[in-house]
């Protein structure tokens, strides 16, 4: 059901927003796949030109996997439109990234676009940022501020801020950036811009997953095979 829902929300993305001679920023998880493979069909059989800079390893291989043109933001540091999908999205269009790790060069990467949408699915869809997505704020640390961050991060915004376990591997999850991972399991939030520019200020914090003011337009594929777009 999810699976069919991201599909629909991708491939619409995709064929409302991408164009012609494009710079696309490709994002990270299992929706973008989608995205990626529609961007893929378009080249195949309309002769589409673009050209992908990835947001991780993941859509690095993606795109090469697809075929499709990879460059990088050297060569373009300007993007027209970059395609990501999210953990959770509010009724102000903030999300919530991070939970495949990728939220650095996510968020790099949707900030240099002219245009930034999301593609996500149904489970997505939320009032506030918290309701649905109970793993809390992923927030990329410099590992070896991660324990006094967890501690510090308590102490001031409340709630428990844990070091993210490598599922595979003993030992932390590492980023693509050779960073940890600490997910924010927060209390009460009311103002999220605030929170993320004050937890951003804390030396050894690289970024979080709180991306505010930064989408544009959000596709949701929809149970009923409907698709849903909010701006
Ligand atoms: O980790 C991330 O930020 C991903 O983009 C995540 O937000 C969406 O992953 P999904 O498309 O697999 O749900």
């Amino acid at each position: 059901m999810e699976t069919e829902a991201k599909k629909r929300a991708a491939y619409m993305a995709v064929d409302k927003y991408v164009q012609n001679n494009q710079v696309l920023g490709i994002g990270s998880g299992s929706t973008i796949v989608h995205a990626v493979k529609r961007i893929a069909e378009r080249v195949q059989k309309d002769g589409l030109k673009v050209v992908c800079v990835p947001s991780s390893f993941q859509a690095r291989q993606l795109i090469l996997q697809n075929k499709l043109p990879l460059s990088d933001l050297d060569q373009y540091p300007e993007l027209d439109l970059a395609i990501d999908g999210a953990d959770e999205v509010d009724n102000d269009l903030n999300l919530i990234k991070g939970g495949g790790g990728c939220l650095t060069q996510e968020k790099i990467v949707a900030s240099c676009a002219k245009k930034f949408i999301v593609i996500a699915d149904y489970r997505k869809i939320s009032k506030c940022l918290g309701e649905k997505w109970k793993r809390g704020i992923p927030i990329e640390v410099i590992p070896k501020a991660y324990l006094p961050l967890t501690r510090t991060i308590a102490a001031r915004f409340g709630g428990v801020a844990e070091l993210r376990m490598a599922v595979s591997k003993a030992g932390p999850l590492v980023t693509d950036n050779g960073n940890f991972i600490l997910d924010w399991k927060f209390e009460k939030v009311s103002d999220w811009k605030t929170v993320h520019c004050s937890i951003k200020m804390l030396p050894g914090v690289v970024e979080t997953g709180l991306f505010i003011d930064l989408a544009e337009k959000v596709f949701f594929g929809m149970e009923d095979g409907t698709v849903e777009v909010r701006e």
